[in-house]
C-alpha cells in the first residue's frame, strides 16, 4: 500500500538529510525558546474551528493547484479567520517543502502545522527551526513507545502535537499526559476509502480532556454541523479548499 510506501521513501530520506546537516548543526538553527501558538486553545474558545491546508497535490488525488505562492494561499486563509493552518511538507508525495513551511510562517501569525509522516525526532527539530508551532503524529505508522518519545521531544520544544488516528486500536494505544488534541482522519491512507462515519465513530470514545478534531473529506458547511454535535471543535480541510481559484475566500465561505 501508497503508507508503506511513503515510510519507505521518508526513512531514507531522514537519514540522507542527518548525513548531511548532522542533529548538531540542525539544533544550532533552533530558536528554542521561541514562542509558539497554542492551536488547541484557540480551538477550545472558536466556533467555527477551521483549519486550512496548504496542499498543491496529494497521492489520491494527483494534482489539486500549482497555481498559487504559499504567501498568497496563507494570508488568504488569514484574513478569511481560519483557526490555524497546516502546511504539507512532504515533497515526493504531495509537492510541498519545508520552505513552504518558512514563507507560511513569515507571512502569517496563526498556528502552524508541520503536516508530515514524523517518524524521528529529526523531523520535530526541522519543524521548529521552520516557525511551526504544532506537528502531526499519526498513530498508524508509530508504536505507543514511538508516540511517547517524538510527543514529549516536541514538547520540550514547546510544539504542540496533533495525535492523527484512524481506529480504535490506535486511538486506545493513543491515550496518554504528553498528548491534548486528537485527530480522527477520515481518509484511510492505505485504501483512500473516505467517510465521516470514522469520526462519528470514535467521537465517544475520545476522552473529554481532548480537543477532538476531524480530518479530512469535509466540503460544505453542512458536513461540519453534523460533526459539532460529536464534540468536534476543529475541522482540518484541505482539498475543498485548494482546488478553487481562491483558496482564502473558499474558506471564508466556512467561516461566519
Ligand atoms: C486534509 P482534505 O481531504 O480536506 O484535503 O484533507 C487533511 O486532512 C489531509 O491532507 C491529511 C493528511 C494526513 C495528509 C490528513 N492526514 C496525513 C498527509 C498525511
Amino acid at each position: 500500500n501508497i503508507l508503506d510506501k511513503i515510510i519507505f521513501d521518508k526513512k531514507r530520506e531522514v537519514e540522507l538529510k542527518k548525513s548531511i546537516i548532522p542533529v548538531s548543526q540542525l539544533e544550532s538553527s533552533v530558536l528554542f525558546d521561541s514562542r509558539t501558538i497554542s492551536l488547541s486553545k484557540i480551538l477550545r474558545n472558536s466556533h467555527t474551528g477551521i483549519i486550512a491546508e496548504h496542499k498543491r497535490r496529494s497521492p489520491s488525488k494527483a494534482e489539486i493547484n500549482y497555481n498559487f505562492t504559499v504567501e498568497e494561499v496563507v494570508k488568504g486563509y488569514e484574513s478569511a479567520g481560519v483557526c490555524g493552518i497546516s502546511v504539507l511538507t512532504d515533497g515526493k508525495y504531495f509537492g510541498g517543502s519545508l520552505d513552504d513551511l518558512l514563507l507560511a510562517r513569515a507571512s502569517v501569525n496563526l498556528p502552524l502545522l508541520r503536516k508530515e509522516f514524523v517518524i524521528d525526532e529529526y523531523q520535530i527539530l526541522e519543524a521548529k527551526a521552520h516557525g511551526a508551532d504544532l506537528i502531526l503524529l499519526i498513530a498508524a505508522i508509530l508504536t505507543r513507545e514511538e508516540i511517547k518519545k517524538l510527543s514529549e521531544f516536541a514538547e520540550s520544544l514547546g510544539l504542540e502535537v496533533l495525535l492523527e488516528v484512524h481506529n480504535l486500536e490506535e486511538l486506545r494505544k493513543s491515550i496518554m499526559p504528553s498528548l491534548n488534541m486528537i485527530g480522527v482522519n477520515n481518509r484511510n491512507l492505505k485504501t483512500f476509502e473516505v467517510s465521516l462515519d470514522f469520526s462519528k465513530v470514535l467521537a465517544n470514545e475520545i476522552p473529554n480532556e481532548f480537543v477532538k478534531v476531524s480530518e479530512s473529506g469535509i466540503s460544505s458547511i453542512e458536513a461540519i454541523n453534523e460533526l459539532k454535535p460529536y464534540g468536534y471543535k476543529g475541522f482540518l480541510i484541505g482539498e475543498n479548499f485548494m482546488k478553487t481559484d481562491n483558496a482564502g475566500a473558499s474558506a471564508k465561505e466556512f467561516i461566519s
